[in-house]
Parts: structure tokens; C-alpha cells; sequence
């Protein structure tokens, strides 16, 4: 079982979503702030479509908080969805008597989008409009994920743990970034409109994203999530579902749209003998957090045997375009089986950008478990306790 877990409900034109994180241990500065400005990082982004327009999201806590601290018990949280004014006839949870027509209820989706989860989900869950199950499947929901990151997020904070990104890749496009990383990264990318530290790449990437919206298409990219900070010895190489690469490459493989996840050097790795690939290891006496040593590369982006080095942690995600179409692909509507154009819903042209938010989110909320379950603590003051006890044992070694 996991020491910090968390849930999200919530349909993309229903009234709200909902965050709930668990096991976050008592006495955490907490305040509606800190997941606000993590849910407006996620709004932001070149190429999102008009619904960023019409939401502004806020989250109000709902349970676990007081006076600005968390109280150990479960988190909740509520984000209301501002569009779902216009939508409480489509949406709405109670039969309608205007639904009481042989095609029923307005705004259904039966010409499926290749590349969505429309005709999987309707086969599988046995309904008739595919809005049952996109309602569910759009990536909206990930600015609950959002709101329980941030709370992860803030827990890390107190330790030294610093989790940003920035966007490497757009459409075709490859941005080259500084040798070495701006030291608050995040500070850097959020200055970009597609948060992107190459700004010659970025004019590239803008136009292709204006060429895309003309043609009706959609691109995808990568964004690296970077994090510093990060004690040695998180997770565990003993089992498989200890090992911390893995629990990452779940978490980020369940983002919306996310078809792939490297660590470190990731697949080029594979095309490179062992001596071009693994990281030397030299004494660095004082450097407790890293066990007293350091690596003269990082190609490893900060995992060995499913563990934390305590160098920085590397990661790259990849992002297929999005499946909604404005020029749309065949598909085969599912109320006829007649040959059909695929449904043009408003959407994004691309939303790389705000993906890297998301899977800040999601590393944070893995990493957030890993602390719990390596140090533990009902409070932050106990928690806090055993970390520095660790501490202090690794800078007895190697010192
Ligand atoms: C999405 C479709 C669009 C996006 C949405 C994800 O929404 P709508 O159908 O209302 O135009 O804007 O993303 C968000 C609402 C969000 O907050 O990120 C989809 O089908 O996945």
C-alpha cells in the first residue's frame, strides 16, 4: 500500500473536479495559494483552444486543513468547472424530460475519434454516446492531479526538493537548452509561452503551431522534468514494485496522451558501450545528500538499482498529439456502422506545455511517496527528525 496516495473524480463539463491526497503527515504549511499557482502554470501554454479562456481554476480545500497546516487526515479538494454553466443540460446527473426523444439527450458523440478513447471506452463499458466515456478520458482532468501534486510538491519543499521542466521538443522542432539548467527552472520556462528555453526553437515551434491550427492538426513534443535535492536512497532495489524507475515510469505513463518516459540517458543507452554510458563515481567528502561522493556525469539521471543517487533526476516524456481533429480522420459512426467523418470538438492544437506541469505533478506525488515511505511520520516535525537521523548515519560513511 502506498504511504501517499491520491485520487481524483470529476467529468470535463461536470460541475467540478475533485483532488483527494492521503497520508500527508500533520503540520505542513498549507494554503490555497500554493495549488493555485501550480493550477494556473498548467492553464498556460501557446496553442491551448478557447475552454482556457472560460476556466480559471481555484481550488478550495475542503477537508485536512486548518489554519494554514495540514492535519494528517485525507486532503480534499474542489475545483469548479466554469464551463459547466453551459453544459448542465448535457451533463446534468438527473433525467431531463426534454432527454425523453428517440435520439435522446443533446450533444452526443458517436462518430469516434481515432486516437481518443471514445470507441474503447463506449465498446467496453457497453454505452450508446461516446460522451459517457470522453467526459471522463479528457485530459481535464489533470488539473486535479495538478492540485494533489501541488500538495506533494509543498511537502518536498520543505526538504530541499525542488521539481521543475522545461519543453525540449515540439512537432518536429528541437530546442537546444543551456548546458547547464537555470537554477530555478521553473522560474526560466514559465517566462516562455511554450516553456521552452531555446527561444529560437520557440519562433520555430510558434509557427508550426499556427500552420497546424490552419490545417486542422494537432502536434505532440517532450518535455525533461528535472529534479534537485533529492536525498540518496529513495525507493528500493529489493522488489519490483519498490524500485522507484519504475513507480516514475507508471505514474508519468498515465498521463493523458503520454506514449513514452527515458530516465537519464534513456534509449540512447542502448546504442552506446558500457564505459560511454555509466556515470564514475569520486569521493566528495560533506556532500551527505549524495552519501559523500559524486558522479562526474549523470547519465543515470539520478537512478541506480530503482534508487536515488541524489544527483539531479532526469526524466524526458513524450507526448503523442492530440486525438481531436479539426480536419478529421475516417472513423465509423457507431449509431449506423456507416463510414463517417471522426467528430471536430473544440480542443487544443497542442498542449506539450502544460503536459510538463502535469508530469511535475505526478513525479512529485511519487516522490512525495517515496519520502513517506523512507522516512514515515505522522507529523512534518517527525518526519523531518528521521530524515536528518538518515542523514547524519550516511555522512558517518565515506566522510
Ligand atoms: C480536452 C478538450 C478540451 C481541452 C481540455 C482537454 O476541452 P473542451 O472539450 O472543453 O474544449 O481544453 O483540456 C482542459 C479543459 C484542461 O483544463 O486542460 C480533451 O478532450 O482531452
Amino acid at each position: 500500500m502506498p504511504h501517499i496516495s491520491f485520487r481524483t473524480a470529476g467529468e470535463s463539463h461536470g460541475p467540478a473536479l475533485v483532488a483527494l491526497i492521503e497520508g500527508v503527515p500533520a503540520g505542513l504549511p498549507l494554503v490555497a495559494a500554493d495549488i493555485d499557482a501550480q493550477l494556473a502554470r498548467r492553464q498556460q501554454g501557446y496553442g491551448r483552444g478557447r475552454r482556457m479562456r472560460i476556466e480559471s481554476d481555484r481550488a478550495e480545500f475542503l477537508s485536512g486543513v486548518r489554519a494554514g497546516e495540514t492535519l494528517g487526515s485525507p486532503v480534499a479538494m474542489l475545483i469548479r468547472n466554469r464551463d459547466w454553466a453551459n453544459w448542465e443540460a448535457i451533463m446534468d446527473p438527473a433525467a431531463r424530460p426534454e432527454d425523453d426523444t428517440p435520439e435522446g439527450r443533446k450533444r452526443q458523440v458517436t462518430r469516434v475519434r481515432p486516437g481518443h478513447a471514445d470507441l474503447t471506452g463506449l465498446i467496453k463499458f457497453d454505452r450508446d454516446d461516446a460522451r459517457d466515456i470522453l467526459e471522463r478520458a479528457s485530459a481535464r482532468e489533470t488539473t486535479a492531479r495538478v492540485a494533489a501534486g501541488a500538495v506533494a510538491r509543498r511537502l518536498l519543499a520543505e526538504f530541499g526538493v525542488r521539481v521543475g521542466s522545461h519543453l525540449s521538443h515540439l512537432g518536429g522542432i528541437d530546442a537546444t537548452a543551456p548546458l547547464t539548467l537555470p537554477e530555478d527552472l521553473n522560474a526560466a520556462a514559465d517566462e516562455s509561452q511554450l516553456r521552452c528555453l531555446d527561444p529560437v526553437a520557440e519562433a520555430a515551434m510558434i509557427a508550426r503551431i499556427d500552420g497546424a491550427m490552419q490545417a486542422g492538426d494537432t502536434l505532440g513534443g517532450i518535455c525533461e522534468v528535472v529534479v534537485t535535492g533529492l536525498p540518496v536512497g529513495l525507493g528500493a532495489h529489493v522488489s519490483w514494485d519498490r524500485k522507484l524507475d519504475g513507480r516514475l515510469a507508471q505514474a508519468i505513463c498515465s498521463i493523458p496522451a503520454v506514449k513514452g518516459v527515458e530516465m537519464g540517458a534513456g534509449f540512447a543507452a542502448a546504442r552506446s558501450p558500457g564505459s560511454a554510458v555509466h556515470d564514475a563515481i569520486e569521493p566528495a567528502p560533506g556532500s551527505a545528500r549524495t552519501g559523500n561522493v559524486r558522479r562526474r556525469t549523470n547519465r543515470a539521471g539520478g537512478l541506480e538499482g530503482g534508487m536515488t543517487t541524489g544527483e539531479p533526476l532526469v526524466l524526458r516524456v513524450a507526448m503523442k498529439p492530440i486525438a481531436t481533429l479539426m480536419r478529421p480522420l475516417g472513423t465509423v459512426d457507431t449509431r449506423t456502422g456507416a463510414p463517417a467523418d471522426a467528430a471536430a470538438e473544440r480542443s487544443d492544437v497542442t498542449a506539450v506545455p502544460a503536459m510538463g506541469v502535469i508530469a511535475e505533478a505526478m513525479v512529485a506525488l511519487v516522490l512525495a511517496d517515496a519520502f513517506a515511505e523512507k522516512f514515515g511520520g505522522d507529523s512534518l516535525a517527525e518526519m523531518r527528525r528521521n530524515h536528518d537521523g538518515y542523514l547524519a548515519r550516511v555522512a558517518e560513511r565515506l566522510g
